[in-house]
């Protein structure tokens, strides 16, 4: 069976990416190929964060293997907060994260934005970069307790719901990542 490791210890991600790979590829987190560096992190897009993940990877191990970035670009805001979602107000909470968000949009009637992920996968020494995105909207408020990070905030286009108030399984038939991670699945499935 193929292994692949995945620069990731968050094991929900691992999770959401084994059950669509499938149980053809074997992936494995970096607990357990005994990993526990502080990969950098340096980049200013999500391609040049991932294949700097992946890189780091690749060439201390000599292992196949991928990972991913993401986060979300709100039109109005140039883009922002893009590769700094995490840690956009210079913390990780979420709180404080979306309180800045909603103070620098204001009432801008402008509320387009797009979650974005890019995964890197090497290979062999080869490359492949794969992209999921999803269209949608920042509300003026918070609505909804699920999902995670800026949820709350981003109803996808043509729906009525942000991600925080959809269910789980309703959040990943169309999320950016589910997408990215479905076109690594059909790449694996197709070429190996
Ligand atoms: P890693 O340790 O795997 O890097 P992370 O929290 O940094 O975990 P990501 O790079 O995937 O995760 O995402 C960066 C930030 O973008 C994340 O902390 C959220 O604030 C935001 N984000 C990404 N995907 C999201 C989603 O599906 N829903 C809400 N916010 C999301």
């Amino acid at each position: 069976m193929m292994e692949l490791v995945f620069a990731t210890n968050n094991l929900h991600k691992l999770e959401e990416v084994q059950a669509v790979v499938g149980d053809q590829f074997r992936i494995l987190t970096l607990a357990d190929i005994g990993c526990a560096d502080e990969i950098p992190e340096t980049g200013d897009t999500f391609e040049a964060n991932a294949s700097q993940k992946s890189g780091y990877l690749y060439d201390k191990y000599q292992r196949d293997c991928f990972s991913d970035d993401s986060g979300l670009e709100v039109i109005a805001l140039n883009n922002e907060p893009g590769v700094y979602s995490a840690r956009y107000s210079g913390t990780r909470d979420m709180e404080k994260n979306i309180d800045l968000l909603l103070q620098r949009l204001g009432d801008h009637t402008d509320r387009r934005a797009r979650f974005r992920t890019v995964i890197s996968l090497r290979v062999g020494g080869a490359e492949y970069f794969f992209e999921g995105i999803v269209e949608g909207d920042i509300g003026f408020e918070r609505a909804g307790d699920g999902g995670f990070g800026y949820d709350p905030l981003f109803t996808p286009r043509g729906r009525s719901q942000t991600f925080a108030q959809m269910s789980a399984a309703e959040k990943n038939a169309i999320s950016h990542r589910s997408i990215a991670v479905s076109k690594l699945a059909e790449f694996l499935k197709t070429t190996y």
